[in-house]
């Protein structure tokens, strides 16, 4: 019998000393991960020690951006399949993080993402009207891979993901991780909520771009590379 491919949780962290220790703890506890990779991108306060204490890999991502940081630790594993994390959540559990696994380890799910929980009103929305952005999913590392460098960039990584299963017709498992939250922009922004709620609005403008860019400009490009193409000679043996 073929053994059961590894896992690498990944999380991205720029600037979330208060909270990626908790997220890395959750990740170590989860039963289907085999390793845990935070990639910074230079943060100033402390994150990459508290990683490192809390007992992840880390990984620094040269360029800024939060796709540019989910490619870096793709190529930093040679694990099948991944799951991505957020750095600044809050209760995130263990069992949340192997709900996220295993659908795409058993092959049942393309991918799966996991919702905040925003109470029994909003939660049905979320997960059936809106577009599901969530930063929490597995997937196996080929689907991300198959993105185009152009689509990964910053925010855009994740409504390129969506478009990209839709594409393929992957099956989707779409769920509220029961009690899970996150530090908010509003919340961690240095000048205060305003410029927190405006760094909101410029991110989710970003991702109906992604959108956008994905279904109309894509057909035309010239030369397009992917993730696999542009990593091939770097990933780890
Ligand atoms: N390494 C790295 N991580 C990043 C970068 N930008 C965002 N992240 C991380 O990506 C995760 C999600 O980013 P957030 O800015 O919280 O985005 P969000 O949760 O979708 O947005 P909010 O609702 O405003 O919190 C967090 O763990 C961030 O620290 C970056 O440039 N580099
Ligand atoms: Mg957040």
């Amino acid at each position: 019998m073929a053994s059961a491919p590894r896992t690498a949780a990944i999380i991205p962290a720029y600037n979330e000393a208060s909270t990626v220790g908790d997220v890395i703890q959750a990740a170590r506890a989860a039963r289907l991960v085999d390793e845990v990779i935070v990639v910074d991108n230079g943060s100033t306060d402390g994150t990459a020690e508290a990683a490192r204490a809390a007992g992840a890999r880390v990984l620094v991502c040269e360029e800024q951006g939060k796709g540019q940081a989910m490619r870096t630790g793709v190529a930093g594993t040679d694990a099948e399949v991944i799951c991505f994390l957020d750095a600044d959540l809050l209760r995130l559990t263990r069992a949340h993080v192997d709900r996220l696994v295993a659908p795409v380890l058993a092959g049942e799910a393309g991918m799966t993402l996991g919702l905040f929980d925003r109470g029994p009103e909003l939660n049905p929305i979320f997960l059936k009207a809106l577009p599901r952005l969530t930063g929490q999913r597995a997937m196996r590392r080929e689907l991300f891979e198959s993105l185009d460098l152009e689509d990964i960039r910053g925010y855009r990584v994740e409504a390129a993901l969506n478009s990209r299963a839709d594409d393929l017709d992957l099956p989707i498992d779409a769920f509220v991780c029961e009690g899970l939250w996150h530090r908010t922009k509003e919340e961690k922004d240095e000048d205060g909520p305003i410029a927190g709620t405006a760094r909101k609005v410029a991110m989710l403008a970003t991702a109906v771009w992604s959108y956008a860019a994905y279904q109309v400009i894509r057909p035309f490009r010239r030369s397009d590379t992917t993730v696999a193409e542009a990593d091939r000679d770097s990933r780890v043996a």
